[in-house]
């Protein structure tokens, strides 16, 4: 049994999953796991794609190098995928979910090419990250959050940092 829940923070990039997840790990003393990071440090890739300007991660590998913090309990998964987490794994899902105008202007501020900004922009609007949640765990596990706004930001830390003391709670030994 883990002492403290597992969360997965997702959605296209530039939702706001790093600044949630860094803000939350203060408030909650859980980890912050990038898995950019992880792949980057720990090698789980096969090499860059310069299609997509960004590592070919290998699954198997990203699995078994977080496999230990993860059953241990108590991280905060930052991706921009969650389907790959075995479903035993993984406690919530949160997934961020921004305005295409909104998004269109965090991207572009990352100096994103055009084709990959419109790419992001596209997946936004079809909504490919929540459908892909909504498909790989019980739907009372995922829950669809906006981050617009800083206050909205702060709402959504307050609503599961509520939610990670209540699972204490329900949890305890
Ligand atoms: P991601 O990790 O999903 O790629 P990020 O956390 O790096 O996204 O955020 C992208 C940019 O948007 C960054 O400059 C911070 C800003 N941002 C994120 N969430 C926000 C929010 N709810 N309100 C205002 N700005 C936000």
């Amino acid at each position: 049994m883990r002492q403290a829940p597992n969360i997965v923070v997702t959605g296209t990039p530039g939702v706001g999953k790093t600044t949630h997840c860094e803000s939350l790990a203060e408030k909650t003393g859980l980890r912050h796991i990038s898995v950019n990071q992880v792949v980057k440090d720990k090698q789980c890739h096969e090499g860059w794609s310069d299609e997509y300007q960004s590592w070919i991660v290998d699954e198997d590998k990203l699995l078994d190098a977080i496999e230990d913090d993860v059953a241990a309990g108590g991280c905060i998964i930052d991706w921009h995928a969650c389907d790959l987490f075995p479903r035993s794994w993984i406690d919530l899902v949160v997934v961020l979910r921004v305005d295409s105008a909104t998004l269109y202007d965090r991207l572009k501020a990352r100096n994103y090419a055009e084709a990959k900004l419109q790419e992001n922009l596209d997946s936004e609007i079809m909504e490919v990250l929540l459908q892909e949640a909504r498909e790989a765990y019980d739907a009372e596990v995922v829950i669809e959050l906006t981050s617009n706004t800083s206050d909205e930001m702060e709402s959504n830390l307050d609503r599961i940092e509520a939610w990670v003391k209540q699972w204490k709670i329900d949890n305890e030994q």
